[in-house]
Formats: structure tokens, sequence, C-alpha cells
């Protein structure tokens, strides 16, 4: 039975790889960092069985003792790096915590499995943010970087940190450059789960409307659970490299939030300009949107397209799920958790 760690197993893409390696018969092991309830984030969302057969191992990747002892003991198969200070926005604030986690911690991982268990293969989790103010579209694994936020920056120095041990040691160690990819396991702050947790509420008869930082960037939005499969081909080929995941598509949070609407029969009308535009039920009359600054970035990123012809390629890999689905399977979650909102 082929055997596999997960660190940051506790996020959307967690719970999807776990459940695909489950699925896979691995034997699954995470490293969670514990907090005061010992609580397991998305993965609660599993079936009991395959929750069960799951081993957590509490640890901070910032530590590089607990990291080394899991990797010493386990001699995985396959090592999916997926802890990270995520948050783009969060990063602005706390610079020094994305860094040491996502740099320092990344450090911890691969040097714990070049001394440790050098036959273990890793998925390191990079990100289509390392392209920034892009040089040329649509991106792919030719195009420049140019990162845009800590976050940005951070992703950029584990990328070549994977790259340089490969290519040093003879490491099988693959770089993952995912666009972003969205699911009813997302986290609450990041702009879709945001949109479809507020377009319910609003649908089920809340008054507040919904506070966002700008209308106009742009995203290559996949579905998370088409993007696990590709993480995980990426570790079975003969040799490691670097892979985009992308849809090829791209829509604005303006048209994400109307199909979002639309979803719940809300029909929309958008008024004013600038910061001041804000959208209201055009039906009540009812304010349902509205732009603040507080969630608002010192520096965009404007707008991203993904090419995943690699992919393709080499993988086999390509995206199920299209843009109006995804938005239909997000919001709909929302409407069923139903009163939970309120
Ligand atoms: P996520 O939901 O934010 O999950 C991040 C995971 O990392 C969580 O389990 C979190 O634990 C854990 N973590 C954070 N700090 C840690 C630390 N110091 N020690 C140990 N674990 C820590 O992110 P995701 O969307 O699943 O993304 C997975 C990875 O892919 C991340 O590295 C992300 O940067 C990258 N990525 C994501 C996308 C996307 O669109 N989703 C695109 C490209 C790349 P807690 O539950 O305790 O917070
Ligand atoms: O949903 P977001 O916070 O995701 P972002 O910044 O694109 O980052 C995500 O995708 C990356 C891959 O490209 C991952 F590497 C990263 O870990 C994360 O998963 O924001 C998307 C866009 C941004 O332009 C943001 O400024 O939405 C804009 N936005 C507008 N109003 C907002 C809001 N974002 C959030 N979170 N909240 C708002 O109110």
């Amino acid at each position: 039975m082929p055997k596999a760690l997960i660190t940051g197993i506790t996020g959307q893409d967690g719970y999807f790889l776990s459940k695909l390696l489950l699925q896979k018969g691995y034997e699954v092991h995470g490293m969670a960092r514990r907090n005061s309830q010992m609580s397991l984030g998305t993965l609660i969302n599993l079936p009991q069985d395959s929750l069960k057969a799951l081993s957590i191992h509490w640890g901070d990747v910032i530590d590089h003792t607990i990291v080394e002892r899991v990797i010493r003991d386990g001699q995985f198969d396959e090592v999916y790096h997926l802890a990270a200070q995520s948050f783009v926005g969060l990063s602005f604030s706390n610079p020094k915590l994305t860094y040491d986690v996502n740099i320092s911690g990344t450090l911890n991982l691969v040097n714990a499995v070049k001394e440790l268990s050098p036959k273990s293969r890793v998925y390191f989790a990079a990100t289509s943010e390392l392209y920034g103010r892009v040089q040329s579209t649509p991106q792919n694994e030719l195009t420049a970087f140019y990162p845009r936020s800590p976050y940005g920056v951070s992703k950029l120095a584990g990328f070549w940190t994977i790259k340089n041990y490969r290519e040093a040691y003879n490491l099988f160690m693959s770089n993952g450059i995912l666009f972003n990819h969205e699911s009813e396991m997302r986290g609450e702050e990041f702009v879709t789960r945001k949109i479809a947790i507020g377009v319910a509420r609003i649908a089920q008869g809340n008054s507040e409307p919904l506070l966002l930082g700008n209308l106009e960037a742009k995203r290559d939005w996949g579905y998370a659970g088409d993007y696990v499969e590709g993480m995980w081909r990426m570790l079975q080929q003969e040799k490691p490299d670097d892979i985009v995941l992308a849809t090829g598509e791209n829509h604005s949070i303006r048209e994400f939030a109307e199909e979002a609407f639309r979803v719940v029969n809300i029909p929309l009308r958008w008024e004013g300009a600038a910061e001041n535009e804000k959208a209201f039920n055009a039906s009540t009359g009812q304010v349902i949107l509205e732009l603040d600054p507080r969630h608002a970035r010192p520096a965009e990123v404007d707008e991203l397209i993904g090419d995943a012809g690699k992919a393709k390629r080499i993988l086999g890999w390509e995206p199920t799920v299209r843009f109006k689905e995804l938005v239909n399977l997000m919001v709909e979650y929302e409407m069923k958790k139903g009163k939970n909102h309120s």
C-alpha cells in the first residue's frame, strides 16, 4: 500500500487530496498544527470511516524537529506540501509569519526529505500568484514571474527551493503552479466563498450587504476536486517537473457576484461609479453589494489566466468543472446550509 503525507491536510486541498488518496488505496498521513480545540478543519466533512483511516501528526511546519521526525519515521512514498499561510490579503499585514511558514516551513520539509527520506517524491504547492503583474498572457511554465505580495514572494522562494534541491541533489521534487481553485471547502475569507455565503444569506432574508474590496480583478477559477487529481498525477511521472494547472478561462469578481445572485434569482441593478458603485436588488431596491476599502490590497494582481497545455500533454489532465457550474455548486451548498448562516 503506498504511503503519503499531506502537510496542510486541514485546508481546502487537504480535504480533497485525502479523499482522493484514500480512494486510491493509500495509507494517508497528515500534519496539522494543534489548536486549543484540536479541530481538524475541513476534514470533519469527510465520512467517519475516511476520517478514522487518517493518521494525524500534530505539528507546525516552522518547527524543524517535528518535520524531521515525521519525515524520518514515515518514509513516505509521496509528500504533498500544502501547508502555507495562503491568504494573500493577510500576507501584507503579516509578512514575517508568511515568510516563516511558507519559506522556512518549506525549507524544513525539503531538507528533512534530503537528509532522512531521499526516496520520497515531493509535491510543492506553488501558485499563479508567482506571475503577479503579468509579463505575458496567458501564463504558462515559460512566463516570467513578478510576484505582487509577500505571499507571492514567499511562494517564489519555495518554487526555487524545490527546483534547486531537485537539481542539486537529484531529488524527485515537483512544483505545481496552480491557478485559483475553489469549492464548498474554501476558507471563508477568500472571495468566492465570501460571495457564496453572502449571497445565500441575502437570499434567505439577511439585510447586510456583501462588502468587497474590488470588482474588476480577474481570476482563472477552477474546482479544487479537479486540481488535486493533477497534483497526484505530477508525482506519478517518471521525472519531476514544474507544471501549470488552470482552466484557460477567466472572470472578474463582478461576474462571479452577478452569476451568484443569478443562482438565487435575485435581479441586480448597478449604480454609481468607482468606489461608490453599489448593487441593488432590482425588485426590492435593497442594497446588496458595496465596496469597502478595508478589503482592497496595497498591490493587486489584476488579471490571471493560465495555459495548462503542458498538463494536458504530459499528465492527460483537464479541468471538468467550468465557471457557471462552480458558482452554482458553491452557492447551492450555502443555500442548503440555510439557517446556520443567520
Ligand atoms: P488553505 O485552505 O488555506 O490550507 C492551508 C493549510 O495549511 C491549512 O491546513 C493550515 O492549517 C495549514 N497551515 C498553515 N500554517 C501552518 C503551519 N505553520 N504549520 C502547519 N500547517 C499550517 O489552502 P488551500 O487552498 O488548501 O491551498 C493549499 C496550498 O496550495 C497552499 O500552500 C496554497 O498556498 C496553495 N495554493 C492554493 C491555491 C488555491 O487557489 N486554493 C492556488 C495555488 C496554490 P489550519 O487549518 O490550522 O489553518
Ligand atoms: O479569493 P482571493 O483572496 O484569492 P487570491 O488573492 O487570488 O489568492 C488565492 O489564489 C492564489 C492562486 O492564484 C493562491 F495562491 C492563494 O493561496 C489563494 O488561494 O482574492 C481573489 C481576488 C483578488 O484580486 C482580491 O483582491 O479577489 C479580490 N477581492 C475583491 N474583494 C477580494 C475581495 N478578495 C477577498 N479575499 N475579499 C474581498 O472582499
